[in-house]
């Protein structure tokens, strides 16, 4: 049974940044995704605030968007076969030195907040992650 899904996939000011976007691109092309939208923004800070709003209660929410606006991001569309929970898989762990060979966040991760790429964790928040970035 097929079970195409979509995810929303953030590659980070860091790795856009250290020019690795074409990189990781092929990378989830090589583990059989289609990206289907794509396009490269600048957020405004507020904008930040408002994708990472269930992190609002964190310490370190401040950081984490003043982060995320800090330079261009490439916003993409993937998708797959379970899609999010591979998507999460080919990532890994949010910090970079827990995450496993292989994955996105230990070839490129500079540290827990320099990850290089964001990935929805789970169906209802990927569609509400591509809304806000891809609503006409
Ligand atoms: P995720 O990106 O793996 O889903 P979340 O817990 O949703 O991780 O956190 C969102 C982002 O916030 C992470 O990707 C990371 O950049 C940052 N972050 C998470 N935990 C910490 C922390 O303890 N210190 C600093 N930044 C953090
Ligand atoms: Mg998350």
């Amino acid at each position: 049974m097929s079970n195409i899904e979509r995810t929303l996939s953030i590659i980070k000011p860091d790795a856009v940044e250290r020019n690795l976007e074409d990189d990781i691109k092929k990378i989830f092309i090589d583990n059989g995704f289609k990206i289907s939208k794509l396009k490269k923004v600048k957020l405004e800070k507020s904008e930040a605030e408002k994708f990472y709003k269930v992190h609002e209660t964190k310490p370190f929410y401040n950081d984490l968007c003043l982060y995320l606006s800090s330079g261009p991001i490439v916003v993409m569309i993937i998708e797959k076969d379970n899609a999010v929970l591979d998507n999460r898989e080919l990532m890994g762990a949010t910090n970079p030195k827990e995450a496993k060979d292989g994955t996105l966040r230990k070839k490129f991760g500079i540290s827990i907040d320099k990850n290089s790429v964001h990935g929805s964790d789970s169906i209802e928040n990927a569609k509400i992650e591509i809304d806000f970035f891809f609503k006409d």
